[in-house]
């Protein structure tokens, strides 16, 4: 297959300004007639994209084109001395029902919808599928379906205008039998917008929470950045079967409707969490990825990384700063870290593909807002402010570039941005030493900078690193605040003049995507832990502390000290910590992430030996903590009715973590009282998971009694049976649940919920050193691909950590990726098992 080079970029000679499109819809043959408004810009072919079409005619200013003048492909229809100014109609036939890809227009339930970024459109008809070209659009649709929706502002029953000028893959179409919830907007500029969640009969009852955290985000939108919403009417529709979690259509969002539908019985605190980003993060799209777009998919980071910037902002402002902070940073060290530090690790900005597909990644997404955040911290909110402001105006409506993004910051701050540049460029996760001197009262920090090479990029240079820090003395009272300087060259020191040496609290708020190395002694991270002013370092200084005890129990059968069991009991217990914040600090390293510390640290991590001795951290913490954790669940009660808020989904999170202690303890009779009289499905599957944990022979039927007619529920209820089953029953669990009639793996979801609750949520089964694990998965991605090459390409990433582990267990995963290599994949997954097995 092709590689696409960003260094290739040309425009197009002729491009598109307008759209007239109309379907007639039917499930095996829905025909697409287009009319395409043309304008040469410059010499050369105007070459269409097109897949899987089967084209009735072709015309050229209503005249049909000669053999001569046009070659139709497979791929591509091709016109040969096209005029400056014409009209190109082109007939074609599809069939949304057989397109299991879930890409172009395709049937999910009966109902047609739409996903056309990528590269979709060109499975729908003929068009420059790519992001420069930019043009406005009038949409027919005949159906006898009773709700149809386009983008843009309806005229008449299926009659769609969009009069904002927009690229393919902000197409969208969805046609069904559909119920909305309703609401409406009157923006800072006195349009009244019409507002509606559609979904199917039967779950207008859950959608009210989305349409609130629409509503909240458009007002947010205004008066945080002073972005108005530009059309009459934003809808959004739930779909259930979907590759992505939503797709930021121009006025017309189609989501998973995982990311929509929400009651207090079936969704958790996590599932109104992100329902709030997401909804949030795709109405945010429409100033950063609609009315400003990218030049070309290399460009991906421009209003990804942006528009996740701007949602993780937008939940700070929701729910607190430092609860969102941290839970972000450990979003990024588990996803995007882990990718960095892998045969997939690519820059923000990548310089080829095979299949953009592959990368809607978290460098991409999480480590592009990184970037944007430490640029905000660079140049200061004021400089931030006035640079956002000129991008907008300068760049409304126009297909850009992260070297137009950096050029407005670059006047506003009046700062030369080529050296921070490079975070766009170098792949890798940058480390940063730090040493600490004393002497004669001089107190001096060390700091070196170093970045690991990563495919294709053996050397780095060094990069522009913000660090936040500042001091307290040996009580823990701050006596410098923070403060940020900046690491340039790969050294450099800072220096003080103090009586006596401070604790230093440094990468405050995580001021850089980088890890730090930093040997200090537990006093100094105590002190932190007990009264440092930044909350994201007092919780990172118990996450060092942690980690640091779990890898010597696993390396060295190092014992769990008293002295740092008594710090998060103490921690547990402090009622002046918010309860969300206490939950986060009682959560221990994840078996990745301390799979890949050893990894680091030359040691060759043993999954089962990772499982069993994080297992026991938690009974020394729940032997610790013993009788004082039913009084501390119940302190956590939240009476009344349930409240998805920030506040009470925090009690709800540490009860969680006290009641998997608890668990341990009494082997699971408190879970089982929670089960049975829980009133949410956040308790709930808390107590489920518990449950499942200890053994209980009922809990899975029970659960399944109640919740077999909710897809939603289930996919819960598949994923937490893998993940919590034993490592040595794990692959044969999820080999009986694919055998359930519905175990549907056409569903994207479910899919996911089964497969990842392997690889993702039960690593120790995922890596049984017989293999198993690695044969199951590999089968299952074999069979998706021919039909959902997205999907299946996506999990395969389950195999990009296999370089850490031993011999044996490298051995069975290069046996599954030349099994997969051998099978003849599609694009897709070929794309990422060559970048795997290059390893
Ligand atoms: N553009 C794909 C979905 C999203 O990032 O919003
Ligand atoms: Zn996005």
């Amino acid at each position: 297959p092709e590689t696409v080079h960003l260094a290739d970029y040309a425009p197009v000679p002729v491009t598109v300004t307008h759209l007239d499109v109309s379907f007639q819809l039917d499930p095996k043959a829905t025909r697409v007639s287009s009319r395409l408004t043309c304008k040469r810009q410059g010499p050369g072919e105007m070459v269409l994209n097109g897949e899987g079409l089967k084209t009735l005619s072709v015309t050229l200013d209503g005249v049909p084109l000669d053999a001569d003048r046009h070659t139709l492909g497979d791929r591509t229809l091709t016109l040969h001395d096209a005029p400056d100014e014409f009209l190109l109609e082109t007939v074609v036939e599809i069939a949304p029902a057989d397109n299991k890809a879930l890409s172009g227009l395709y049937m999910s339930n009966g109902m047609y919808c739409t996903q056309c970024e990528a590269e979709g459109f060109r499975r729908i008809t003929w068009m420059l599928d790519r992001p420069d070209v930019m043009a406005t659009y009038d949409v027919a649709i005949d159906s006898d379906l009773p709700v149809l929706l386009s983008n843009g502002n309806e005229r008449a029953a299926g009659v769609w205008h969009d009069p904002w000028p927009k690229p393919t893959y902000l197409f969208a179409l969805v046609a069904g039998d559909l119920v909305a919830t309703s609401d409406s907007f009157t923006t800072m500029e006195g349009k009244d917008v019409a507002l509606n969640v559609w979904v199917r009969p039967g779950d207008e009852d859950r959608t009210a929470y989305a349409l609130d955290a629409l509503k909240r985000s458009m007002a947010w939108d205004e008066e945080v950045y002073g972005r108005a919403y530009d059309l009459s009417v934003f809808n959004i529709v739930a779909v259930d079967d979907f590759n992505m979690g939503a797709m930021e259509n121009k006025g017309l969002n189609v989501f998973n409707s995982r990311y929509v539908l929400a009651s207090p019985e079936t969704a958790t605190d996590a599932d109104y969490a992100n329902i709030e980003r997401i909804v949030a993060h795709e109405y945010f799209h429409n100033w950063t990825g609609n009315r400003i777009t990218c030049r070309d998919w290399f460009q991906l980071c421009l209003k990804e990384g942006l528009t996740v910037f701007r949602d993780e902002q937008f939940s700070q402002d929701q729910r607190g700063y430092a609860v969102q902070r941290i839970g972000d940073v450990m979003n990024l060290r588990a996803r995007q870290f882990r990718e960095d530090a892998g045969p997939l690790a690519h820059p923000v900005r990548p310089e080829s593909f095979v299949e953009i597909n592959n990368f809607y990644t978290a460098t991409v997404y999480e480590k592009g807002a990184e970037v944007i955040g430490m640029l905000r911290t660079l140049i200061g909110a004021e400089a931030w402010d006035q640079g956002v402001a000129l991008y907008f105006e300068r760049h409304d409506g126009e297909a850009c570039t992260i070297e137009d993004w950096l050029a407005v910051f670059e006047e506003a701050a009046e700062r030369d941005l080529t050296q921070f540049k490079l975070w766009y460029s170098q792949a890798g996760t940058p480390r940063v030493r730090v040493t600490e001197h004393f002497s004669d009262g001089l107190y001096r920090i060390d700091l070196a900078q170093s970045v690991p090479p990563t495919p294709g990029q053996p050397d780095k240079q060094p990069m522009v690193i913000p660090l936040a820090f500042g001091l307290l003395d040996r009580e823990g009272n701050e006596i410098r605040p923070t403060e940020v300087r900046e690491l340039t060259t790969a050294g450099d020191s800072l220096t003080f003049d103090l009586a006596e040496k401070p604790v230093l609290s440094i990468l405050r708020g995580f001021s850089a995507p980088v890890i730090l190395e930093f040997d200090r002694p537990d006093a100094d991270r105590l002190t932190l832990l007990a009264h440092d002013t930044d909350a994201f370092s007092r919780w990172e200084a118990g996450r060092v502390l942690a980690k640091d005890r779990l890898m010597r129990a696993i390396s060295e059968d190092a014992e769990f000290d008293a002295g740092w069991l008594d710090a998060v009991a103490t921690l547990a217990q402090d009622d002046n910590a918010e309860p969300a914040f206490r939950a986060l600090a009682l959560a221990l390293p994840s078996e990745d992430d301390l799979a890949q510390s050893l990894h680091e640290a030359g040691i060759v991590p043993d999954p089962d030996r990772i499982h069993l001795t994080r297992r026991a951290a938690q009974m020394a913490v729940a032997e610790r903590l013993a009788n004082a954790l039913p009084d501390l669940r119940a302190a956590m009660a939240t009476p009344g009715a349930y409240s998805p808020a920030a506040e009470d989904a925090g009690k709800r999170a540490l009860s969680a973590s006290l009641l998997k202690l608890q668990t341990m303890r009494d082997g699971g009779a408190a879970a089982r009282r929670v089960y049975d009289t829980a009133d949410n499905m956040t308790d709930r599957m808390a107590a489920f998971a518990c449950l499942l944990d200890v053994g209980d022979p009922d809990v899975a039927a029970q659960f399944e009694a109640d919740w077999s007619h909710d897809r939603l529920v289930m996919d819960k209820w598949f994923m937490a049976q893998v993940a919590h089953a034993t490592p040595v029953d794990a692959v044969g669990v999820a080999e009986r649940l694919t055998k359930r009639a519905d175990f549907d793996p056409s569903n994207p979801n479910r899919f996911r919920a089964l497969i990842g609750g392997l690889t993702t949520g039960n690593p120790a089964g995922f890596h049984r050193a017989d293999g198993s694990g690695y044969a199951f998965v590999t089968d299952w991605l074999l069979r998706l691909d021919p039909s959902n090459p997205q999907t299946a390409a996506r999990m395969s990433t389950a195999f990009d950590s296999w370089r850490r582990y031993d011999a044996d267990r490298q051995a069975l995963v290069r046996e599954q990726l030349d099994r997969m290599a051998a099978a003849d994949p599609s694009r897709d997954l070929a794309e990422m098992v060559a970048r795997m097995r290059a390893a």
